[in-house]
Formats: structure tokens, C-alpha cells, sequence
């Protein structure tokens, strides 16, 4: 292969370093907290907290809901580390840089990618609180070129063109099924669900919103989706799983509806919030013990 035009040692690999001499725990899975799920690693015990403050060259994160640390744990012998808060380039970080934690933990040993974030719904037979399986997304920056992988190659992690058509894996969105029908929540989960990309930091436009909808968007939001394609630049099997925290206004509505607000996407996600740890904690198990 062609010599590496990169530093030997970047900042991917001197965070790395520096978490694998913080803790001894050394995880399959990586759970991404979205906006107010920041417990979802709640299930996991004895627990070694970092926070991103005080990890050499780690971004730093701005957003109200987003706590700023990592939680590595265990959880029936499953060795898990959340990322209590993320990053968007709406905040201003380039977009390497928000999907930077991600090649951190394929460098550390992380196999498998749990990403959650909170959306709001295009599909109108989405009620708030459920909570959408991720079959596939629109990428609209990227599809302007804002995208994470656009640069040189990082042949560390993986090659130069990446396949999507697999972004998520079947097999986990079955388990993530299977899982909600154990969990009596056949109600509230989606399978087969599209999650649309925008940058944010507004909310859509009601135009905006029926674009997406009629090309086969289920749910928008302002992350994930660079996420998931750095996660399998480096061939981690991924699951991404929305939930429902709002419902879109669409033209020829907007008299009656209510505009979007991050206290109605954090109210939300709280409502949500018990019966979602249940079901994150018996995937991670799922996934870990497979
Ligand atoms: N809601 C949300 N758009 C929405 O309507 N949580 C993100 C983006």
C-alpha cells in the first residue's frame, strides 16, 4: 500500500493512548448518547467516568442536554463505553472532527456502533416516543461534499471508497426488533426507518421537510449520519436507532402546529427515557454476548 502522507502519531492516536492507560476496560460496543439520552449508560456498572475536558485533544462539546464524558462499564460481562455527548458541525467543529471519537474507539478495539440521536418525524404515522430502527439515511451535505470522509485517505481505518448500501446492519436491526416485540414495544418501534441529515442548527423549513418526505425521509435530524459513515470506514457494524421527539411541520400546517424547540425534543426524550434504558441495556447484552 501507499506510504501514509499522516503523522505517525495524530491526535486520533494520542487520545487512544491515553484511554487505553486511563482504564483497563477494553469495549466491543460504543453507545452514542443523542440530545437527553445521556442515560442510556446508566445500566452499566462499575464504572469509570472521563470527561472530555480532561482528554488531551479531545473537541470539546457546547450543546444544553449533552453532558460531556465518556462511561466505560459492564453490563453481564459486556464491555460497553457510552459517549455521554457528541459533537455537530452546526456548533462549528468541522466535520472530522465530530466523527473523530469515532475512529478513537476502532483504534481502542470497538466492534460494534450504537448510535441514538433524537429526530423529528417526516412519516406522519409517527407518534412522539417512538423510537425509529435506522434502515438507511439521506446524507444532504454530504451529498454537497460536506462529508467526513472527503481528504486523503486514512488507510489506518480503512479504504477510499466505502459502500453504503450496508450502513446498517440487518442483523442488528432484526435483534433490535426482536428486542422490542421481548420488550412489548411493537407499538412504539419502526422498522425500515430513512433518517435525513441536515445541518441544523434551525429546525426545517416546512418546504424543506416535505423534500425530504417525498423522497422517502422518516425522520430529520442534525446528526448520525457522519457518525455512522466514519463507523463503517472502519467496519464496525452499526445500529441506529431514532427517537420520535417531535413531529415536523409540513406546508399548509403551520397555523396550527407548534414550531420545534430543544426543551420539546429534551421533554421528550425524559418521557422516553426508562423504558428506552431497558431496551439499549438488553442490546448491548444481545450484541456483546453474540
Ligand atoms: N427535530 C429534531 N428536526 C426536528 O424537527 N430533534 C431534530 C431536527
Amino acid at each position: 500500500s501507499m506510504p501514509s502522507l499522516l503523522p505517525v502519531k495524530d491526535d486520533i492516536a494520542t487520545i487512544a493512548e491515553f484511554l487505553l492507560e486511563a482504564t483497563n476496560y477494553r469495549p466491543s460496543i460504543l453507545v452514542v448518547c443523542g440530545s437527553g439520552l445521556g442515560s442510556l449508560s446508566k445500566c452499566l456498572e462499575n464504572t469509570v467516568t472521563i470527561h472530555y475536558d480532561d482528554i488531551p485533544k479531545f473537541p470539546k462539546s457546547t450543546v444544553a442536554g449533552h453532558a460531556g464524558e465518556l462511561v466505560f462499564g459492564e453490563i453481564q460481562g459486556v464491555q460497553v463505553v457510552c459517549m455521554r455527548g457528541r459533537f455537530h458541525t452546526y456548533e462549528g467543529h468541522d466535520i472530522r472532527t465530530t466523527t473523530l471519537p469515532i475512529r478513537v474507539m476502532c483504534m481502542i478495539g470497538v466492534k460494534f456502533l450504537i448510535v441514538t440521536n433524537a429526530a423529528g418525524a417526516l412519516n406522519d404515522s409517527y407518534n412522539v416516543g417512538d423510537v425509529m430502527i435506522m434502515a438507511d439515511h439521506l446524507n444532504m451535505p454530504g451529498l454537497a461534499g460536506k462529508h467526513p470522509l472527503v481528504g486523503p485517505n486514512d488507510d489506518r481505518f480503512g479504504e477510499r471508497f466505502t459502500p453504503l448500501s450496508d450502513a446498517y446492519d440487518v442483523k442488528l436491526q432484526n435483534l433490535a426488533w426482536r428486542m422490542a416485540k421481548q420488550h412489548d414495544m411493537t407499538d412504539k418501534v419502526r422498522r425500515n426507518g430513512v433518517y435525513c441529515f441536515v445541518s441544523g442548527p434551525t429546525y426545517e423549513t416546512p418546504t424543506e421537510c416535505r423534500l425530504l418526505r417525498l423522497v422517502g425521509g422518516d425522520s430529520v435530524g442534525m446528526s448520525t449520519v457522519p457518525e455512522v459513515i466514519v463507523a463503517r470506514h472502519c467496519g464496525m457494524k452499526t445500529l441506529g436507532l431514532s427517537l420520535i421527539t417531535n413531529k415536523v411541520v409540513m406546508p399548509g400546517s403551520q397555523r396550527t402546529a407548534i414550531p420545534a424547540s430543544h426543551q420539546e425534543v429534551l421533554d421528550a426524550a425524559l418521557a422516553t427515557q426508562a423504558q428506552l434504558e431497558e431496551y439499549v441495556r438488553d442490546l448491548m447484552i444481545a450484541i456483546g454476548t453474540e
